[in-house]
């Protein structure tokens, strides 16, 4: 069949609209109608050449929702008209990783996904004969995709695509790392680095699980009346205090029971691990840093109790988590709609690029 997409061509240039051809789904595959896709900074950092995984061509995009389509041979758990999340992160309940309880990076699929391929090795999008990559997994930048049945979330009908797309990456990335990676309790003092699009999750999550002082840290002053609606209790900007770190300390009492680092800047991520408490704090990494570069700290950080973690997926394991997320956005316990600044078609795709790049935009959403 044929599917409009973006095409991701080349590192540094804006996506092309093109109608490409998609082979239907083969053992263990699913067709979905891609409805919504957000744009997450993720697919602006492969596109911009800084990801060290990133292939081209591909069709990028990784936040999506839809429906199923058509099932291939083997498809057990879905079925035709199901409302589905596509996960970047799968879940397929037997590898070694899944098994274990211990972490939500399933492994099952990995090294073709990395490879920007099908788990059989090649890719179902092609242009005159050419492969064009998956990307993630997902391709949600396609409005339709193949993608393997352990990459799908199943969620409830009544859900609207273009608001329960964010939680196919962003708000569960946020929320995730607040429940499931650090395990936030009442009256902990929170600090969140970077009020984008994961960060305002990352304080929305805290808030739930009844965080005392939320500090958020931004350079980008119009953040603070957003993230102010979502919890914040304390705003901090780094350009008008002499040292973050220790105006962190002073507004904590000694410093933070939890650090979030959502901008994937090695620098800030220094400064969230030693804004931690000593002998308890943890700081969680969130943000994807640029190829090459590297986190130091000095070793007695850690030697006195501050524990340095990372977070992907928020921790959440898809086909289980993400439904549940899902009934938390329809029973009014998150807020995902504020959230969502700006809609757009998908000729419109890299105006979305834009809006991000000047921070005029927490979430733009593609809507097919
Ligand atoms: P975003 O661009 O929406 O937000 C980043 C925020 O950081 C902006 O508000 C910006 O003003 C602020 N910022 C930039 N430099 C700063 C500095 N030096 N000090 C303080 N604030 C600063 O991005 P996003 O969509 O929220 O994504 C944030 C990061 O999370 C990215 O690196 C993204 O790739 C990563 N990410 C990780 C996961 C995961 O599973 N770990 C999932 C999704 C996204
Ligand atoms: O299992 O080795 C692995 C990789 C899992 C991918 C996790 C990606 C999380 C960070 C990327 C940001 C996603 C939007
Ligand atoms: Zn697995």
């Amino acid at each position: 069949m044929k599917t409009k997409a973006a095409i991701a061509w080349k590192a540094g240039q804006p996506l092309t609209i093109e109608e490409v051809d998609l082979e239907g789904p083969k053992a263990g595959e699913v067709l979905v109608e891609i409805k919504a896709t957000g744009i997450c900074h993720t697919d602006y950092y492969t596109l911009s050449g800084a990801d060290p995984e990133g292939i081209f061509p591909a069709i990028l995009g990784h936040e999506g929702a839809g429906v199923v389509v058509d099932v291939g041979p083997g498809v057990t758990s879905l079925r035709k008209d199901d409302h589905v999340i596509p996960l970047y992160t799968p879940e397929c309940r037997q590898c070694k990783f899944c098994l274990s309880q211990k972490t939500n990076l399933c492994q099952a699929i990995r090294s073709t996904q990395g490879r920007g391929v099908m788990p059989d090795g090649t890719a179902r999008f092609s242009l005159d004969g050419k492969p064009i990559y998956h990307y993630m997994g997902t391709s949600t930048f396609s409005n339709y995709i193949v993608v393997p049945e352990i990459a799908l979330a199943k969620i409830r009908s009544d859900a609207p695509f273009d608001k329960v797309c964010y939680i196919g990456c962003g708000v569960t990335t946020g929320l995730g790392a607040v429940i499931f990676t650090a395990k936030v309790e009442p009256g902990a003092n929170v600090v969140v680095f970077g009020l984008g699009g994961i960060g305002l999750n990352v304080i929305q999550g805290a808030k739930m699980v009844g965080a005392n002082k939320i500090i958020g840290v931004d350079i980008n002053p119009a953040r603070q009346e957003m993230a102010r609606k979502f919890g914040m209790t304390h705003f901090v900007n780094p350009n008008e205090v002499e040292n973050v770190v220790d105006a962190i300390i002073q507004l904590t009492d000694g410093g933070a029971d939890y650090s979030f680092e959502c901008i994937g800047n090695t620098q800030v991520m220094r400064q969230a691990l030693e804004c931690a408490h000593k002998g308890w704090g943890q700081s969680i990494i969130i943000g994807v840093a640029e190829a090459g570069k590297e986190i130091s700290t000095r070793p007695f950080q850690l030697v006195t109790g501050r524990q340095w973690k990372g977070s992907a997926f928020g921790g959440a394991r898809g086909r289980t988590d993400v439904p549940k997320i899902v009934d938390w956005y329809m029973d009014h316990k998150i807020n995902i709609d504020d959230l969502i600044t700006h809609h757009l078609t998908l000729d419109q795709i890299n105006e979305g690029f834009d809006l991000m790049k000047r921070g005029e935009s927490i979430r733009s959403v593609v809507v097919y």
